[in-house]
């Protein structure tokens, strides 16, 4: 980003926020309490997860160009890189949880393709997700330092096979400036349950993008407004005889990268 196109962006947002103030009259009492209820907001560490509700599907929409590949989605405010690399020996993997984490089981499984249509077993998918009550590793107390976060490879064949548990319907928790802006707005704090995956296969551009389940209730009413059909599967309820109470089934489509500018 060069320096005249960040003047250009700095130029329009003071330019707003001041015809904002102008506009309703801001008085000396509002302007000293947005003052503090922004620092606030960063010291509570509330910054990232206020702007990713608010401004992240933007930004990704802005983002994604026309492609043949898998749909990208915002990758909010609670990744952490380098998780775990899982390896099973051959047997399916299974995301790091707790002896007694709550939810049902959930059996994960894909293909990893490239928009040519020739699988990719070099890919690697690291996943992350809410657990059963809707909360991330790292951003919540007394939770293991890498729950339900981890990366798992493809086999010869591009497919994966990951044993995870499935994710809550997503409240944002009630923080509180989070919450305060939301209500403001008229906004509930509700996400869709969704598996969050990063996909990368050399040569290939990366892709960041979440999986949703079809019949959840907050699908059309995503507050994040990330949510999209293409990016939708069944959860399907298994046999009696499997590990897995559920499974289910999402082939990602990478794009070359070949033709890329660096
Ligand atoms: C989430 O879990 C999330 O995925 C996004 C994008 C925003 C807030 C909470
Ligand atoms: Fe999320």
């Amino acid at each position: 980003m060069d320096d005249l196109r960040t003047a250009a962006i700095v130029e329009d947002i003071v330019e707003g926020l001041r015809e904002v103030i102008r506009r309703h009259r801001v008085t000396y009492a509002e302007y000293r309490r947005a003052l503090d209820f922004l620092m606030e907001t960063v010291n509570q560490g509330e910054l990232p997860l206020l702007s990713d509700v608010l401004l992240e599907a933007v930004v990704e929409a802005a983002a994604q160009p026309d492609s043949e590949g898998t749909d990208s989605n915002v990758e909010g405010p609670f990744y952490i890189a380098d998780a775990p690399l899982l390896d099973a020996d051959g047997a399916t993997p299974v995301l790091p949880m707790r002896l007694d984490e709550p939810g049902d089981r959930l059996l994960f499984t894909g293909t990893v393709r490239s928009t040519a249509g020739t699988v990719l077993p070099s890919a690697v998918i690291d996943l992350w997700q809410a657990d059963g009550d809707g909360l991330y590793s790292r951003f919540a107390p007394d939770l293991p330092e890498w729950n339900l976060r981890g990366r798992v490879r493809c086999d010869s064949d591009g497919n994966f096979a990951v044993t995870t548990v499935v994710p809550a319907a997503y409240d944002i928790p009630r923080h509180p400036h989070t919450g305060r802006i939301l209500d403001l707005l008229g906004l509930k704090p509700h996400r869709p349950a969704h598996l969050h995956c990063k996909v990368c296969a050399p040569g290939h551009r990366d892709l960041t993008t979440q999986v949703y389940f079809s019949g959840d209730p907050w699908l059309d009413q995503d507050v994040v407004g990330a949510a999209k059909p293409s990016l939708v599967t069944e959860l399907e309820k298994t046999s009696d005889t499997d590990n897995h109470a559920y499974r289910c089934r999402f082939d990602f489509v990478l794009v070359d990268n070949t033709n890329d500018q660096r």
